[in-house]
């Protein structure tokens, strides 16, 4: 066998990795805190269609004709998927919403990392852990919201930002960490169960800013999918 031959197989071997995988798949865009690596912005449509692409069907969303909304109790909306969070057809970089937590932990994992844990995603909303953040934001600070010292800039209920609804990744200021809508836009996943249960963080846009803050975590269905949740992903450090 040629040394050419012999390369060739050890750089094929090389883009089977889960590294390698998990870079062609937008992990690459993960922001490194304390000793494991963040998503900078919430999944997107983009990213969880291709997802379903690779395992070859749709989400449960779409199966079952539609995800939820709040109206007098939970409401099933006929067609509102990932792909249409409210209706209307999603853009590329929208973050994918009426995902359950068996999809979210499923992407994760596909993409090379697993959904972050309480603590982790803790630490990357409110514990500003680079070395030299830009202004405001001070290294080694805790701070109250994902945004810094108020809610100000996360996309939330009210008249207080430029959504009616959830906005583009990475549309609002990026926060602590350089991470962006951490609080508020979509509610996000995380690995802490309890039955059948598991924990959401950050808030959305249907909420106020007390949902952004780590007192405001909520434990939700599941198998759950609704418009206000959505999700990101950890990962070992890069
Ligand atoms: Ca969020």
């Amino acid at each position: 066998m040629s040394a050419a031959a012999i390369v060739s197989i050890v750089a094929v071997a090389l883009l089977g990795t889960s590294a390698a995988r998990a870079a062609d798949r937008g992990a690459a865009d993960a922001v490194p805190v304390g000793a494991f690596r963040i998503d900078r912005t919430e999944v997107t449509v983009a990213r969880f269609e291709a997802f379903l692409q690779s395992v070859g069907r749709r989400s449960t969303a779409e199966r079952e004709g539609g995800g939820y909304e709040w109206g007098a109790g939970w409401e099933r909306r006929a067609g509102w998927t990932f792909r249409a969070p409210s209706g209307a057809a999603a853009r590329a970089d929208d973050p994918a919403a009426h995902v359950s937590w068996f999809e979210a932990a499923e992407f994760c994992a596909w993409a090379g990392g697993r959904l972050p844990s309480r603590d982790e995603w803790a630490e990357a909303a409110y514990v500003e852990r680079r070395a030299r953040p830009p202004a405001p934001f001070v290294a080694g600070r805790s701070y109250p919201y994902p945004t810094g010292d108020t809610a100000q800039g996360a996309n939330l209920s009210g008249a207080g930002d430029r959504y009616e609804r959830h906005a583009p990744a990475g549309a609002t200021a990026a926060g602590v960490n350089g991470l962006h809508e951490m609080a508020g836009n979509l509610w996000e996943w995380l690995a802490d169960a309890q039955g059948d249960d598991r924990l959401t963080a950050g808030g959305s846009w249907w909420y106020g800013a007390a949902q952004t803050q780590a007192s405001g975590m909520q434990w939700k269905p599941a198998r759950f999918f609704a418009v206000y949740v959505g999700f990101r992903c950890a990962y070992p450090p890069g």
